[in-house]
């Protein structure tokens, strides 16, 4: 019980405030929206809100351009509604904590108006500023070729006319990279921090926190996707040489003297020395971080994240494992989650989301979460198997600047090839961020209950509305016909057995085999057997050895 901790125990849920509930009519999830359903998260379970971004943006990239960390965008409501969606949290015994983007800010941001306005303004240093290179021919280059994460055909440079530089901007040219080197530029991060504790958030979730330290030489990457100028740049910015040192110093001059969660965005980097370096029990950094194995099991290694690429059951209990092992044998954190806002349906992604099946696919990935180590995260409409967008949407639904940027991309490079845009529309059903995007669907009226049946959503409702709602759930609260009910009795006995569920050691069980997934659990005086299916066929299975199993505790099919 010494390691036991409020953030490993606690169940987070994560709202993506646009799509969320819009309780004015503009067609745009808000604050209040999120406010008026905290007793509908109570009842399931939810310990800890994590909102994503509702900062004052111009939303190029949905929030996560930041053009005043210290206000609300009136989209969203206005800093006391969030004054009160505290204090009514608080109220519920629930916490809520703030999405942290300061990787970089929003081309917006007065800071970095003020960087670009001239070459000896005294924000030029917050930013990331290097002159062109000219290459053989006489044509401006930028400065290396890393590719923009968020538009693959571009680079991550922008050319800024008026003071003819280039800066760093390596999500999109709206999102310059902030220059950590610069101590004004982490003290003013400090600051940050301290405006959302006072006022009374528990913690944060750090945005891409592991690339703040870039390589200060900043080379050329290795060319290894074909045809692409610009190359994928994340060995020199992902985890680089001062990480550490900075997380280190967020630690000491802020979160050492709040009590806070705090989970940083790690992608890129598998490292498990590096992992434990930034959540090892001693280690003074972060609570715990994401980690992108599972969401990263269907992309294709040392490529961009459109192709796809096959994967089985091994697949998955090698992550699993790896993830879980960490934990126990290492004395680290970690978290657990297989959707969020960047990634598509899970139970379009991990199972089959036929209407015959997807009922099923959304439980298993429940069992899967609710019995695994880790602190918990639910996104917005995991909890009643919300899957993706129809394959029939055109590429006109999709609203993400990343989606976006990809099938323009292939217009580009394939222009009038049918066979090759169906690709990229195939691609982008199956893995867009959009998928993850839609409005919650709260009923079968009018636009899912999202808005009001007189105005239109920012972004169009999943033609699935009218089956897969939440009224419809809830009206049936027997596990067996329900998502929502099964996911909020795995969440409470969760919590019950949490000695087991989330303190207790684990093992796989027959690693090799490539269908289903299963491992036990167990403390001092309680054991758990899962065994999960992930093949879309029947699986006979004997290998459960000595073991006696006692009794039947859940299952995705019928139990009575
Ligand atoms: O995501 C960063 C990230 O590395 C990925 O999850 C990325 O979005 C994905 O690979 C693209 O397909 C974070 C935010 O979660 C994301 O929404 C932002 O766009 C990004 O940072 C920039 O702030
Ligand atoms: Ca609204």
């Amino acid at each position: 019980t010494d390691k036991h901790r409020w953030w490993k125990e606690a169940v987070v849920y994560q709202i993506y405030p646009a799509s969320f509930l819009d309780t004015n009519g503009d067609g745009w999830g808000d604050v209040p929206g999120i406010t008026q359903k905290l007793d509908y998260l109570k009842d399931l379970g939810v310990d800890v809100i994590w909102v994503s971004p509702i900062y004052k943006s111009p939303q190029a990239d949905m929030g996560y351009d930041i053009a005043d960390y210290e206000d609300i965008d009136p989209s969203y409501g206005t800093l006391a509604d969030v004054h009160n969606l505290i204090k009514e949290t608080k109220k519920r015994d629930m916490k809520l904590i703030m999405d942290l983007v300061v990787n970089h800010t929003s081309d917006q941001h007065d800071w970095f108006l003020d960087s670009r306005s001239s070459k000896s303004s005294p924000k030029r240093d917050w930013y990331i500023w290097k002159p062109a290179n000219y290459d053989s021919d006489g044509n401006r280059q930028p400065p290396n070729n890393w590719a923009l994460i968020l538009g693959e055909a571009n680079s991550a440079w922008t050319w800024d006319e008026k003071t003819q530089e280039y800066y760093l901007s390596l999500f999109t040219p709206e999102q310059p990279d902030l220059n950590w080197e610069n101590p004004d530029v982490r003290e003013a991060v400090h600051d940050i921090l301290r405006f959302w504790l006072d006022r009374g958030a528990s913690g944060f979730r750090m945005d891409v926190i592991n690339l703040i330290s870039k390589v200060q030489s900043f080379p050329d990457a290795e060319a290894i996707v074909p045809d692409h100028k610009y190359q994928p740049g994340d060995k020199f910015f992902a985890n680089g040489p001062r990480l550490h040192e900075f997380l280190k110093e967020i630690h000491r001059k802020v979160l050492s003297k709040y009590d806070t969660l705090t989970v940083g965005e790690m992608p890129f980097v598998r490292d498990e020395d590096e992992i434990m370096r930034v959540v090892g029990a001693e280690s003074e950094e972060l609570n715990m971080i994401f980690a992108f194995d599972l969401v990263d099991i269907d992309n294709v290694p040392g490529d961009f994240k459109f192709p796809l690429h096959p994967w089985d059951a091994r697949d998955l209990k090698r992550c699993v494992s790896r993830l879980q092992r960490l934990m126990l044998d290492r004395d680290g954190w970690n978290s657990l989650f297989v959707e969020n806002h960047d990634q598509p349906r899970s139970v379009s992604r991990y199972t089959n989301d036929s209407d015959e099946w997807r009922e099923y696919g959304a439980k298993l990935l429940c069992l899967m979460q609710t019995t695994l180590a880790g602190t918990l995260y639910v996104y917005q409409g995991e909890e009643i198997g919300m899957r993706n967008v129809p394959p029939s949407w055109g590429s006109e639904e999709y609203k993400d600047i990343e989606s976006i940027n990809f099938f323009k991309k292939y217009q580009t490079m394939y222009p009038n090839d049918e066979e090759k845009l169906a690709y990229a529309r195939k691609v982008m059903q199956r893995k867009a961020r959009d998928n993850a995007r839609t409005p919650i669907q709260w009923t079968s009226d009018a636009h899912a209950g999202f808005t009001s049946p007189t105005s239109n959503p920012w972004m169009r409702v999943n033609d699935d509305y009218k089956e897969v709602n939440v009224a419809t759930q809830l009206a049936n609260p027997d596990p067996d016909h329900s998502v929502h009910a099964f996911w909020k009795r795995g969440l409470k006995h969760r919590k019950i057995h949490k000695n087991v569920f989330v303190y207790g050691d684990f093992e796989l069980v027959d690693p090799e085999h490539d269908k289903i997934v299963t491992y036990k659990r167990w403390s001092k005086d309680e054991a758990i057997l899962a065994v999960l299916n992930f093949s879309g066929e029947t699986v006979e299975w004997t290998g459960i050895g000595e073991l006696k199993v006692k009794k039947w505790w859940a299952g995705n099919y019928a139990e009575k």
